[in-house]
């Protein structure tokens, strides 16, 4: 009790001052940090490429690096299938971390064949006439990367460092992108999409340190809950990326298109991503550490969330409430609160003591539930989850090599060491039906929390000390920013073996790193109810998305304080838009379920979440083509038009997919908002918001009220919807689709559909499902429905209407566009009566 109440008294401080500086470092306080950013070689340690040494093994080049201290170091360069380099750089001796579990397997080598040294300098490639090459000068030390006739990345090898002392191993790494205007990446901070200049300003560089941070700030490079190492370096003349494949600590300095790296330790593992568009670097990444599977469809439906619902009857009377209202909802949320005293699976015996018939109840209104699970372990001799890892010795160790203990929620805790297989297999079976008693498939996904890991010491930046100790005696320091994935790889793990890998396991997670796309869905923490913080979410999930993890979203209405009431209608119409939909309260703040506000607001939010549940086909296609191509969810403008540098800043617009573009109202009263509408004059923007066409490459200010924010379909694509209200997914199951048909300027259009049976894997491992390309010709008005591959699925839809978008005049910039709703083919049949067999090709003259 009395730790709950210091952590309650400093979080209620924190949560109206803002992040506390004394507990998160800058780095003028992190002494490898300090040092590096105002240290460069001198004459004596500068290193230079020494040619002659190079040794192609395997078709791996190795290189000697040396310096006038006659220190030497290793340079090894590979090229890898799909346009990648990797680079890695060590010492002779070196014991540096070799960082496991993050790539899907050891990537592909492409064999080094050629090698030619000539003035100073040393060309390798497959062949001598391969596109893709890498130039190392040997003094002074650099290495460029080519692809084709461009150098898409300079590694300035003058400013390399590589040191070791008592605490630390520390690393720099310097490089330069030619090509760009712009650097993208470095997830998690709270900042733009295109990050800022640090060099030589007052900001801190952006740093790389998994941790829990209460009130966090915006504009802000300061580090968050994850870590993905990636970057682009994009411009509009072409696009690469580098990928650090290291977890240890790690600042980066920019300035425009140079970027100098400091690291704490652990290997210089890094992988070039040749581009030369964003889609390629992000595929080129994908092929590293992979995509999502397919979630459940009712994943993407709305989540009703609350740190905490106090028992099943406020769990009961929230449904009841959300129904007898009409607001669509799928899923209800447990906090903390709903174990016996924070000990993960097990249920408060007071106020969950029927967790079965909660589930039962849960279930019979077609919703599912989803329970906290962190990875805090409460010491205590009578809980078998502690006693069983203690007595298997799968605890995190101090550096004597006893348990480690830190407080947490629960008082004295422990932490499982995810690192270890056998820690991982152990955790896994918590979840099953038999151990985690009282849980049934109503509970349909588990939140992991906490898993930075949140440990409540303020001397430790609130985190395992950098010297406990992980399997094989791995240094925490080496893998802390693996920790939160490794916990979800075994949550994962868990959820697949307790169903037999029959259902897709949904998991959210804080923490997370490079692959935590193929277990978790990810949400933006602690957020604030502020308008500046309903901005930044934009920014927050585009960047995960380019980073590779789509699943994406934030606490609706802001996790502290309390929203005003337009602030949480614009953050309902807003989210409506990003992967994961979920509001979600601090126990500090007033309840803030939909139903509890006036009717006007009620209906704004219900117009909002239902528009959501039209365009659930729409996500669920998505998601199957990010399993298919690796493109992203939810994308940047400049993603979609690298070639248009009024786009590389702007991050209060995104694209669900490429065909609906979305401007989020971030502005309190607003009664307008300033848009970029991307492409030239022959771009039609249909906006579903206001009934107008506009046509692409222009600036607008364009008029909003309260009951809508700016969405607008691109002209050429076909939207699937389903357009009756329902009370959750599950019910729209049989509904019949609306096809709206958005017209380009030469009367075409084009889109995709994907069904499978919503919750198993046998689309992945027996192709059943079905994936078809739907076309439309305004010439002969012909709606054509094609399957794109051969899959074996049987699925079928009926067509309630197909609406047609088209501008009131090809001249028109700005105008009220046409709809023309079919409901009967050309023969008078109704739509609605016509199977479509989505496996084979139908035609449907109108
Ligand atoms: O479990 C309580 C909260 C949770 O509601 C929130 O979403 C997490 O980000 N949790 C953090 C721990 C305490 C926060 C002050």
């Amino acid at each position: 009790m009395f730790i709950r109440l210091v952590y309650v008294v400093a979080f209620l401080a924190i949560a109206t001052q803002g992040a506390d500086h004394n507990i998160i470092l800058d780095c003028k306080r992190v002494s490898f940090c300090n040092t590096f950013r105002s240290k460069t070689p001198n004459e004596n340690t500068t290193y230079k490429a020494n040619l002659e040494s190079l040794d192609i093994h395997g078709g791996v080049a190795k290189i000697n690096l040396t310096n006038q201290d006659e220190d030497t170091l290793i340079l090894q360069i590979s090229a890898l299938e799909g346009d990648k380099f990797r680079v890695t750089i060590e010492e002779l001796d070196s014991r540096r971390y070799r960082l496991k579990d993050v790539l899907l397997e050891e990537p592909g080598v492409v064999k080094i064949k050629y090698s030619k040294v000539a003035y100073g300098e040393l060309v390798l490639a497959e062949s001598e006439v391969s596109k893709n090459r890498v130039v190392v000068q040997g003094n002074p030390f650099s290495i460029q990367f080519w692809k084709d006739d461009s150098i898409q990345l300079i590694i300035d090898g003058t400013k390399l460092i590589m040191e070791k002392n008592d605490q630390d191993e520390p690393f720099t790494l310097s490089m330069k992108f030619p090509n760009a205007q712009q650097i993208y990446g470095i997830h998690e901070h709270a900042d733009a999409l295109a990050l800022r200049n640090t060099i030589n300003s007052t900001s801190d560089p952006y740093r790389l340190r998994n941790l829990d941070v209460s009130g966090y700030e915006l504009n802000s490079p300061m580090s968050l809950y994850g870590a993905i190492p990636l970057l682009y370096g994009h411009g509009s003349n072409g696009t690469s990326g580098i990928f650090l494949h290291n977890a240890a600590q790690q600042w980066y300095d920019l300035n425009e298109n140079e970027v100098y790296i400091m690291v704490q330790s652990a290997m210089l593992d890094l992988f070039v991503l040749l581009g030369p568009k964003p889609k390629d670097v992000l595929k080129q990444y994908a092929s590293l550490t992979g995509v999502s599977h397919m979630p459940q469809q009712w994943v993407l439906g709305y989540h009703q969330s609350r740190w905490n619902y106090d028992n099943q009857t406020d769990v009961e009377e929230v449904i009841a409430n959300m129904d007898k209202n009409n607001f669509p909802m799928d899923v209800i949320w447990l906090d903390i609160e709903y174990t016996n005293g924070r000990r993960y699976f097990t249920w408060n015996p007071e106020n969950f003591s029927n967790p079965v018939g909660m589930q039962k109840n849960i279930s019979s209104t077609n919703r599912k539930l989803i329970t906290i699970i962190d990875p805090h372990i409460k010491v205590d001799d009578d809980y078998k989850v502690y006693t069983g890892a203690r007595d298997a010795k799968l605890f995190v160790k101090n550096s004597d090599g006893s348990d480690f203990q830190g407080v947490c929620w629960p008082g004295m805790s422990s932490y499982i060491d995810f690192l270890n297989p056998t820690a991982r297999a152990y955790y896994a079976q918590w979840y099953s039906y038999e151990n985690f008693i009282g849980s049934t498939e109503v509970l349909g996904g588990i939140w992991n929390d906490m898993n930075e890991p949140s440990v409540f010491d303020d001397a430790l930046e609130k985190t395992l000390p950098m010297d406990a100790l992980h399997i094989g005696n791995v240094k925490h320091r080496d893998i802390h920013n693996i920790y939160g994935l490794l916990h979800t790889m075994s949550t994962h793990l868990g959820l697949l073996t307790r169903d037999n890998a029959t259902k897709r396991p949904f998991i959210l997670t804080r923490s997370h790193f490079a692959g935590t796309q193929r277990y978790a869905a990810i949400w933006t923490g602690d957020n604030d109810a502020t308008w500046g913080q309903l901005k930044v979410s934009y920014a927050q999930c585009l960047n995960a998305n380019i980073m590779g993890i789509p699943f994406c979203g934030s606490d609706i209405g802001g996790f502290t304080n309390q929203p005003t009431e337009q602030l949480l209608q614009r953050w309902y119409q807003s989210a409506a838009w990003t992967p994961f939909y979920r509001e979600h309260s601090t126990e500090f703040s007033a309840r803030r379920e939909p139903y509890v506000y006036p009717e006007n607001v009620q209906n704004v939010i219900r117009n909002a979440m239902q528009l959501r549940y039209k365009h659930i086909p729409l996500w669920y296609t998505l998601f199957y083509e990010h399993t298919r191509y690796a493109e992203p969810v939810l994308r940047p403008l400049f993603y979609e038009y690298p070639e248009d540098e009024k786009v590389f800043k702007i991050d209060d617009q995104l694209f669900v997919g490429k065909d609906v573009m979305v401007r989020a109202v971030h502005e309190e009263n607003a009664t307008s908002v300033n848009l970029y509408l991307p492409g030239d004059d022959r771009t039609i923007w249909y906006s579903i918001s206001n009934n107008k066409s506009y046509e692409g490459g222009h600036l607008r200010n364009i008029p909003v009220d309260i009951n809508a924010i700016p969405v607008f379909y691109r002209g050429g694509s076909i939207i699937f919807r389903k357009d009756i209200p329902r009370r959750n997914t599950v019910e729209m199951k049989d509904d019949c689709y609306t096809a709206y048909v958005n017209l380009d300027v030469n009367g075409k259009a084009q889109g995709t559909i994907y069904l499978d049976d919503l919750t198993s894997f046998r689309y992945k491992n027996l192709k059943d499902y079905n994936y078809a390309r739907a076309n439309f010709e305004e010439l002969d008005s012909k709606f054509t429905l094609r399957p794109i591959d051969d899959s074996k699925g049987k699925y079928n839809i009926t067509l309630c209407d197909i609406v047609v978008y088209k501008p009131k005049s090809n001249e028109v910039i700005e105008g009220l566009f046409s709809q023309e709703i079919y409901t009967k083919n050309k023969q008078g049949k109704s739509l609605k009566d016509i199977k479509i067999k989505l496996w084979e090709t139908i035609e449907l003259e109108l």
